[in-house]
């Protein structure tokens, strides 16, 4: 057997952020070092409580530590709430208890830190809310970008619309500032955007299936009838994609995207297209910004971004994996 491998879940939970834990815990792939909690979907106290109340309803609080985030973006204005999409509170009509674990004195910023070192290039650090705490760790050790193994992390649209607005998806959207700190600091990324995230989708006959495989899967049924309901209610069909539980698949699979290797920038000035994630393929460097020194050496610093859906089945792996860590409620 393989040894589970270090990994880090930053999260601002949020309905999809609560499948992508219970997703990573039925892999039964990873070793969770901490639950690093951040502002996003919520402001960060709510998303920070969630993340409690998720960590005991998933059975690992006695384990692992579940650390408080950034409450806010890194310049602009606190968020936006995604109610429309998760509830008032987060999770759907959900009111889960709080974990009774003590709360630990590190912020998840400080967690992320000492993480890269105890396991300096294992690390693998799985972001599906805005990238404040990632930013953070950055701006206050540098040296965080090369001791990460791999970030991958839901956000962006490279090269389809935004989902926020025209050209920017929520995350990005949400902190760009903090987008932009780690997408130019020369940590390895792989960016899990719309672009892939649009084309794994759950319907009826997947929660029907995960209904059918008993009581363990049912918090994940009653939040995904909700977030069905709210893209319906969205003009989204009867389906809705899996956006955060497929950036924890990538960790371990990458054929569930298809990738390319190329620069992300972010918009940060403009408001017109604030977190607009420009894709700029490796490729391409040498044509473009021929005239912007600043940006020539900005597109330098690359990673791989997902254009697409890979060839592996995503939507079915997710099914055949939830109910393999059952829920206590
Ligand atoms: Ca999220």
């Amino acid at each position: 057997m393989t040894p589970r491998r270090p990994i880090v879940l930053d999260s601002d939970p949020g309905i999809d952020d609560a499948l992508a834990l219970q997703y990573l815990l039925g892999t039964g792939l990873w070793d969770l070092r901490a639950y690093t909690s951040v502002g996003g979907n919520l402001p960060g106290d709510v998303t920070h409580r969630n993340a409690r109340a998720l960590a005991r309803a998933l059975r690992i609080d006695a384990d692992v530590p579940v650390h408080r985030g950034a409450g806010r973006p890194l310049t602009r204005l606190p968020y936006a709430a995604a109610s429309a999409f998760h509830g008032a509170r987060g999770l759907g009509v959900e009111s889960l208890p709080d974990s009774t674990a003590a709360r630990p004195a590190e912020s998840s910023a400080q967690a992320l830190l000492r993480l890269s070192r105890e396991y300096e290039g294992e690390l693998t650090v799985c972001a599906t809310g805005p990238l404040t705490n990632v930013a953070v760790a950055l701006l206050e050790d540098p040296a965080f970008a090369r001791r990460v193994g791999s970030l991958v992390f839901m956000g962006g649209a490279a090269r389809v619309p935004g989902n926020v607005t025209p050209v920017a998806e929520f995350n990005a959207w949400t902190d760009p500032d903090a987008a932009e700190v780690v997408l130019s600091s020369g940590i390895p990324f792989t960016m899990v955007d719309l672009d892939a995230s649009h084309g794994w989708l759950l319907g009826p006959r997947e929660l029907a299936a995960l209904e059918s495989a008993g009581p363990g899967t049912g918090l994940a049924v009653r939040l995904l009838r909700f977030y069905l309901e709210a893209y319906r209610s969205h003009g989204g069909g009867d389906s809705c994609p899996l956006h955060d539980p497929l950036a924890v698949g990538v960790c371990a699979d990458p054929s569930f995207v298809t990738l390319a290797e190329g620069a992300v920038v972010v918009e940060c000035d403009s408001e017109l297209t604030r977190g607009q994630t420009v894709f700029v393929p490796t490729a391409a460097q040498r044509v473009h910004y021929a005239g912007s020194p600043a940006l020539t050496a900005r597109i330098r610093r690359t990673g791989r971004v997902a254009l697409g859906p890979g060839p592996r089945d995503f939507t079915q792996d997710f099914v055949a994996t939830l109910p393999r860590w059952p829920a206590t409620v």
